[in-house]
């Protein structure tokens, strides 16, 4: 490689460090966990999910989906080919279904942050 080239690639490098650290979620930083909707079914449940974090769900379906806690602390409408966010506000097992498709639940276990 020649000196030029060398130069050349360093703010490459350098933009790409930045970018990693500023990407790094750090301890006790709330996620963005990314989820989807398939085929009239929920994706499986995260083991990792944790109070703060953001549940984003992708509907990657024809047809609008609901996500819809069983407990009532959430409850949002995802129409085709959209995304839908909820924040974790509460540990514990969240259940969650489709009001629209009975056969569709799902379950995210909620750790305390
Ligand atoms: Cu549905």
């Amino acid at each position: 490689m020649t000196r030029r080239q060398a130069s050349a690639r360093r703010p490459l490098a350098l933009a790409y460090c930045a970018l990693v650290v500023a990407a790094w979620p750090g301890p006790g930083h709330a996620e963005t966990l990314r989820l989807t909707i398939e085929n009239m079914a929920f994706a499986d449940a995260l083991a990792s999910a944790r109070v703060g974090d953001t549940i984003e769900w992708s509907n990657l379906d024809i047809v609008a989906h609901t996500v819809t806690a069983r407990d009532g602390s959430f409850d949002i409408v995802i129409l085709p080919g959209k995304t839908g966010r909820t924040v974790l506000r509460k540990a514990g097992k969240a259940t969650f279904y489709c009001r629209y498709h009975s056969s569709m639940a799902g379950k995210i276990d909620i750790r305390p942050d």
